[in-house]
C-alpha cells in the first residue's frame, strides 16, 4: 500500500476561517526555522485556529519588512496535503515509499525495543542523524542529544555545510565572529565572495543595494554569473577553488604597493612577516593563470581594496566547498587586517556571525553532554555517511553501523556520493527511524516514520548565523493530525527507554528557559526577539578572541595559509581533468532551501527542472544544444539533466542547482550522485564544488 496521509475530512484546521462565528485575528511572534543567514522574525496571523498568512514581523529591523518567496509561503509548507500526520512503519522494500499506518503507542514501543536490544550490546552501533531542517534551539539537538548521550551513541560531527570555513575563522580570529551585517550600507566597497545573496541571503542583499545607492562598488567573485552577479560593478568569474590564489595575488599588491596598515598589522596581527614573501610571489599574473581570468581585472580590485574605504567583504559559505576552502578563507581573512579595514564598523570580513551567539547559547544546559558519563563515544562524519554506512566492524572504525535515527535532515538528497548513501540505507540489516514533516527519499528508506510538526506547531528558541539578535517562536497553531515536536518525541522515546533522570521531563517551556545565558526570557517572549550586546566595529582595536587577541597568520598545527588546488583538477589529478573536463558546481536554487520546499508545487514550478547550465562553447563542443537532456557523468555515476546553454556558467564549468529531490527528478538522481566524499583541508567539511565531470547528449 502506497499511503499518500491525507488530512480528515472533518479537521478543523483545514476548514477556511470564518464560515462561523470569526474570532478575531492573532498575531504571533515566530522564527524563520530554516538555515539562512537571515534569520527573519515572523508575524503569523492565526484565526480560528488556523493559520491564515506568515508575514514579516514589521518590528524587527534586520527582517526589514518582508520575507523571501519561500516563506512567506509557509502555509503551503505547514498544510500541504502531503504533510505526514501519523507514525508509520515500512510495510515494502526500503526505499520504495511503501507505508502503513501505525499508533504513536507501537511506533515508540517498536523504536524503543530496538534501541535498547542494540544498546545493551553497542550503543555505538547507533547513530543519529541531523542537520538544520530548523535551526531552532529546541528542535534541534536538545532533547534529541540528550537521549543519543545516555545512551551512549555514536558521536555526529556535523559538517555538512560551514566546517571548513567555521574551523578557518577560529584559526585566524578565534571564532566565528566578523562584521555586523547592519553595517554594510555606510560601506563604500563590498566585496560579495562566493555568495549568491539574492538567492541565498536576500536581507543581506537588500543591504548592499543601500550601500550601492549611496555610491559603493560592489566586486562578485564567483565562477557563475548569478543574478547579484548582474548586478554589481564586477564580476571576477574564477575558476571554482582557486580564490586562495587570488586572495594571495590581492596580499601581494598591497604589499607592492605599500597599502599595508603597518600599525594595525603590528599591534594586532601576529606572524605577518612569515606570509609576506609568499604572498610576494603571487603576481595578478601567476594568479589569473590559476583562476582563469584576466589579470587586469585583479589589478582593479587590488586597487579598489587598497584604495576605497571602508571596505567590507561579504564571504559565504559556496567558496569554502572545494578541498582548499580551509586556506582559502584563511588567507581572504587576513586581508581585512592587513589594511586596517577593522577600524571602521562598516570595514571588516562577515562569513558568519555565529561565534558572538554562541556566547549566550546555553548548550550544554540543552544537549547535557554529562548524560555521556564518562564514556567517549567514537565520532562519525554526516559528510561520510555513504561509505560509513557500508563499512564493517573494524579496531579503526569500531562496531557496524546498526541504527540511524535522522532529524531535521534528508541525507539521500544532500550528502555527497548519493549512489553510496543510497545503498547504505537500503540495508536490510539497518533499522532506520526518520522523524519528519514530509516522506522524503530519506523517509522512503525508514523502518518507522514518525511525524514532526512545523514550525507553525511548536515552540523554539533561535540565533543566528547573519546578524546579532535572538529570536522567539510561538506555536501559532496545534499541531497538526498526530504530528510531534521532536523534542516530545525524544521526551516519549526516553520515557519507554526507561530513562529516569529529572532533565528527560523538561517540558519546551523549561528548555526554551535554559537556552540562552543573561537573557530576559520574559522580555524575549514579550517582543519576539531580543538583541546580543556586540560592539560596532568589534576589533577596530584587535581583541580578536585569540590567546593573544591577534590575527593569526601562523597557527599552530596548520602553519602558514596556502593556495591548495582542488582534489579533482589539472594541477592536482591531470590524468582524471583529461577524461572529466568540466568542474561542476551544484550551489543552491533560489526557491528550495537545500532539499527543502522541494515538494511544494508552486516553488517546484517556478524551478521548473534539474537543469544543467553551460556556455555556448562548451555545448557546442559537445553537440548540445539549449534545451536537450545531457547526461552528466564521472566514475562515480551519472544524471540526465536539461542543458540550458548559457552565459551564466564560464568556460569549464558546469552548473546544477541543487537539490532536488531524488523521486522528484526525472531520473531519480540529483547532483550529488557525481560528488565524492573527500574532505576538506580543514574543518572536515565536504568538497561538493571540488568535481570534475563530463557532459555528453542524452
Ligand atoms: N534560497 C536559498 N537560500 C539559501 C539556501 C538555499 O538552498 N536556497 N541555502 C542556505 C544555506 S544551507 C547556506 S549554507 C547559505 C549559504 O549559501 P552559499 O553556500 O554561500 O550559497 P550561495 O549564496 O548560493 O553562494 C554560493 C555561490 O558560490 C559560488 N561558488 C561555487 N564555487 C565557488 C568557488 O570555488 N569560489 C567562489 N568564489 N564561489 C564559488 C556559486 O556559484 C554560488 O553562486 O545559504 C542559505 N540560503
Ligand atoms: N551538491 C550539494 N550538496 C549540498 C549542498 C550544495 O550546495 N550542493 N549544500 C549543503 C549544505 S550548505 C547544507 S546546509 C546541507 C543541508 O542539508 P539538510 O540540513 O539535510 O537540509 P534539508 O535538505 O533542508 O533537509 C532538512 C529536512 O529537515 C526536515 N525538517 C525541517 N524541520 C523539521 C523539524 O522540526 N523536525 C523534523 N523532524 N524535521 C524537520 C525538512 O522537512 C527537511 O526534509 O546540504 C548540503 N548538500
Ligand atoms: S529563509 Fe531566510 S530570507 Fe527567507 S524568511 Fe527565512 S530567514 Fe528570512
Ligand atoms: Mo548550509
Amino acid at each position: 500500500m502506497d499511503v499518500q496521509p491525507s488530512f480528515p475530512a472533518s479537521s478543523p484546521a483545514l476548514s477556511p476561517a470564518g464560515t462561523e462565528a470569526a474570532s478575531p485575528v492573532r498575531h504571533v511572534h515566530g522564527a524563520c526555522p530554516h538555515d539562512c543567514p537571515d534569520t527573519c522574525a515572523l508575524r503569523v496571523s492565526v484565526q480560528n485556529g488556523v493559520a491564515l498568512r506568515v508575514q514579516a514581523d514589521p518590528e524587527h529591523e534586520r527582517t526589514l519588512g518582508a520575507l523571501c518567496t519561500k516563506v512567506s509561503r509557509y502555509t503551503e509548507r505547514t498544510y500541504h496535503p502531503e504533510r505526514l500526520l501519523y507514525p508509520m512503519k515500512r510495510v515494502g522494500p526500503k526505499g520504495s515509499g511503501q507505508f502503513q499506518r501505525i499508533s504513536w503507542d507501537e511506533a515508540l514501543d517498536t523504536v524503543a525495543a530496538r534501541l535498547k536490544e542494540i544498546a545493551v550490546r553497542e550503543p555505538q552501533a547507533i547513530l543519529p542523524y541531523s542537520y538544520a531542517g530548523t535551526m531552532g534551539l529546541l528542535q534541534g539537538e536538545a532533547m534529541a542529544a540528550r537521549v543519543f548521550h545516555k545512551l551512549g551513541a555514536s558521536l555526529l560531527e556535523r559538517t555538512i555545510c560551514a566546517s571548513a570555513g567555521g574551523a578557518a575563522l577560529a584559526a585566524t580570529y578565534g571564532g566565528k565572529v566578523g562584521m555586523q551585517v547592519q553595517f554594510f550600507p555606510e560601506s563604500k566597497l563590498i566585496l560579495i565572495w562566493g555568495s549568491n545573496p539574492i538567492t541565498s541571503s536576500v536581507h543581506f542583499w537588500t543591504l548592499a543595494q543601500q550601500a550601492k545607492r549611496a555610491g559603493a562598488k560592489l566586486w562578485c567573485i564567483d565562477p557563475r554569473r548569478t543574478d547579484s552577479a548582474d548586478k554589481c560593478h564586477r564580476h571576477l568569474a574564477l575558476r571554482p577553488g582557486t580564490d586562495g590564489a587570488l586572495a594571495l595575488a590581492l596580499m601581494g599588491e598591497l604589499i607592492r604597493q605599500d597599502a599595508l596598515d603597518h600599525d594595525y598589522i603590528r599591534r594586532h596581527v601576529s606572524g605577518f612577516e612569515k606570509i609576506r614573501e609568499q604572498a610576494l610571489a603571487w603576481t595578478p599574473e601567476r594568479a589569473a593563470e590559476v583562476c582563469g581570468v584576466e589579470a587586469g581585472l585583479i589589478r582593479e580590485l587590488a586597487h579598489d581594496y587598497a584604495t576605497v574605504k571602508p571596505a567590507a567583504i561579504r564571504l559565504n559559505y559556496g567558496m569554502q566547498r572545494v578541498r582548499g576552502g580551509g586556506n582559502a578563507v584563511r588567507l581572504i581573512a587576513l586581508l581585512p587586517c592587513l589594511t586596517g579595514a577593522w577600524r571602521h564598523r562598516a570595514g571588516g570580513l562577515l562569513l558568519s556571525a555565529s561565534g558572538w551567539a554562541a556566547q549566550a547559547r546555553n548548550d550544554a544546559a540543552l544537549q547535557r553532554p554529562d548524560l555521556l558519563a564518562g564514556r567517549r563515544p567514537r565520532v562519525i562524519n554526516m559528510s561520510t555517511i555513504g561509505q560509513d554506512l557500508l563499512r564493517e566492524a573494524s579496531p579503526d572504525f569500531g562496531p557496524k553501523v546498526e541504527a540511524v535515527v535522522v532529524y531535521n535532515s534528508n541525507p539521500l538528497a544532500v550528502a555527497p556520493q548519493s549512489a553510496q548513501v543510497a545503498a547504505g540505507f537500503q540495508r536490510e540489516d539497518l533499522f532506520t527511524v526518520v522523524l519528519e514533516q514530509f516522506m522524503t527519499d530519506t523517509a522512503d528508506h525508514a523502518d518507522i516514520v514518525l511525524p514532526a510538526t512545523t514550525q507553525l506547531e511548536h515552540l523554539d528558541v533561535h540565533t543566528s548565523y547573519g546578524h546579532t539578535d535572538v529570536l522567539l517562536n510561538e506555536p501559532a497553531i496545534a499541531p497538526l493530525g498526530e504530528a510531534r515536536p521532536n523534542t516530545e518525541i525524544f521526551r516519549a522515546l526516553a520515557a519507554r527507554l526507561g530513562f529516569d533522570e529529572p532533565c528527560f521531563k523538561d517540558d519546551d517551556e523549561m528548555l526554551a528557559r535554559m537556552a540562552l545565558k543573561n537573557i530576559d526570557f520574559d522580555a524575549l517572549r514579550a517582543r519576539g526577539w531580543a538583541r546580543l550586546p556586540v560592539p560596532d566595529a568589534p576589533f577596530a582595536e584587535g581583541g580578536f578572541p585569540t590567546a593573544d587577541g591577534k590575527a593569526v597568520v601562523d597557527a599552530p598545527g596548520l602553519g602558514v595559509p596556502d593556495f591548495v588546488p582542488n582534489y579533482e583538477s589539472v594541477q592536482a589529478s591531470p590524468e582524471l581533468a583529461a577524461r572529466y573536463p568540466l568542474a561542476m558546481i551544484s550551489p543552491p536554487a533560489r526557491h528550495f532551501l537545500n532539499s527543502t520546499f522541494v515538494n511544494v508545487k508552486s516553488l517546484r514550478d517556478v524551478e521548473g527542472e534539474p537543469a544543467l547550465e553551460i556556455t555556448p562553447d562548451d555545448a557546442m563542443a559537445r553537440g548540445v544544444v539549449d534545451g536537450s537532456l545531457v547526461r552528466v557523468f564521472n566514475d562515480r555515476g551519472e544524471i540526465t539533466l536539461r542543458a540550458r546553454v548559457s552565459t551564466r556558467a564560464r568556460a569549464g564549468v558546469v552548473v546544477g542547482l541543487g537539490l532536488w529531490w531524488r523521486k522528484l527528478a526525472p531520473d531519480g538522481r540529483n547532483v550529488n550522485e557525481l560528488t565524492h566524499q573527500r574532505l576538506t583541508d580543514m574543518g572536515n567539511a565536504p568538497s561538493f564544488y571540488d568535481c570534475l565531470v563530463e557532459v555528453r547528449p542524452a
